[in-house]
């Protein structure tokens, strides 16, 4: 006979909430709002409350600069968006600290002006500012699931654009074959730089391949504004398909190689966390 002893966390199955009342509520709060209008323009009092508890200098979701973009439709994520409210002040940015509340610490992080470094295996190494990349191409809205090995997700709008419009930009040569993002790494307004134990600045790499699939997909924005530096200001990369370890916050250099990069989780615990 087996006996089965529940442990600490475990509950017993009638007393797990069915997923589609989870879904249910879920959608009472985010889904078919016109993404972002609905949410955003919850009452501030209720705002100040979500599932992780009361938490204080709560973000003004309003302050953030209007950046519209015409729908994909071609993403259906099959869940409800994740409030933004959640989205924006649940994160995980380990440059500001390395608890989830981090987005009051990321406040004074400033991303004007912002250039990006195009380096490596390209035609032509230059700087480039944001604004300027801006201007190169067309963004567009598009939503898809995140998630994290601490076993978290999220539903996000995202605009942007494919990673893949970087790439014909950065004009890479035959021998690149992966492509590695460094990330900012301001000792003055981020003080996670100051715990020398981790392999500053953060590093993430992918495949030549994996850059072309149209998953790939740069992000500017969130819920139909801007990023908020919290979620990577003023650019960061969303690779749905991958973990979001590999999600790279606020790029400042894109680097083409022919040698696979070892990106700053796989450094600290390569047991864990894979390319
Ligand atoms: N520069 C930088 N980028 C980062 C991280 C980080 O600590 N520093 N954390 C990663 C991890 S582990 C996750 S899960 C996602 C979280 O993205 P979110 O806060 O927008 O949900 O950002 C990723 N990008
Ligand atoms: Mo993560």
């Amino acid at each position: 006979m087996i006996i089965h002893r529940r442990r600490g966390w475990e509950i017993a199955e009638r007393e797990a909430t069915p997923e589609a009342v989870v879904l249910g509520r879920r959608a009472l709060l985010g889904a078919g709002a016109g993404f972002g209008a609905m949410i955003a323009g919850a009452s501030p009092a209720a705002a100040q409350w979500n599932i992780f508890g009361r938490r204080p200098n709560m973000p003004d979701l309003a302050a953030r600069k209007p950046l519209p973009a015409p729908m994909n439709a071609a993403y259906v994520p099959g869940r409800a968006l994740t409030p933004e409210l959640e989205a924006t002040t649940y994160n995980n940015y380990y440059e500001f600290g390395e608890s989830k509340s981090i987005y009051d610490a990321a406040k004074g992080f400033s991303v004007e002006p912002w250039t990006i470094e195009i380096a490596g295996q390209v035609a032509k190494p230059r700087k480039i500012g944001f604004e300027d990349l801006l201007k190169q191409v067309t963004l567009q809205e598009r939503v898809t699931r995140h998630r994290c090995v601490e076993r978290w997700a999220m539903t996000v709008p995202w605009v942007g654009f494919p990673l893949a419009d970087l790439v014909k930009i950065a004009e890479p040569t035959s021998a690149a074959k992966f492509i590695i993002f460094t990330t900012a790494a301001d000792k003055k307004t981020m003080p996670g730089l100051n715990r020398s134990y981790y392999p500053w600045p953060y590093v993430e790499g992918v495949t030549m391949e994996e850059a072309a699939n149209d998953l790939s997909f740069i992000s500017v924005g969130m819920y139909g504004k801007v990023l908020p530096t919290q979620n990577g200001a003023p650019l960061r990369l969303t690779l749905p398909w991958k973990y979001g370890f590999k999600h790279a916050k606020a790029i400042v250099k894109i680097e083409f190689s022919a040698k696979r990069p070892v990106s700053f989780w796989e450094a600290l615990n390569p047991g864990e966390y894979g390319f």
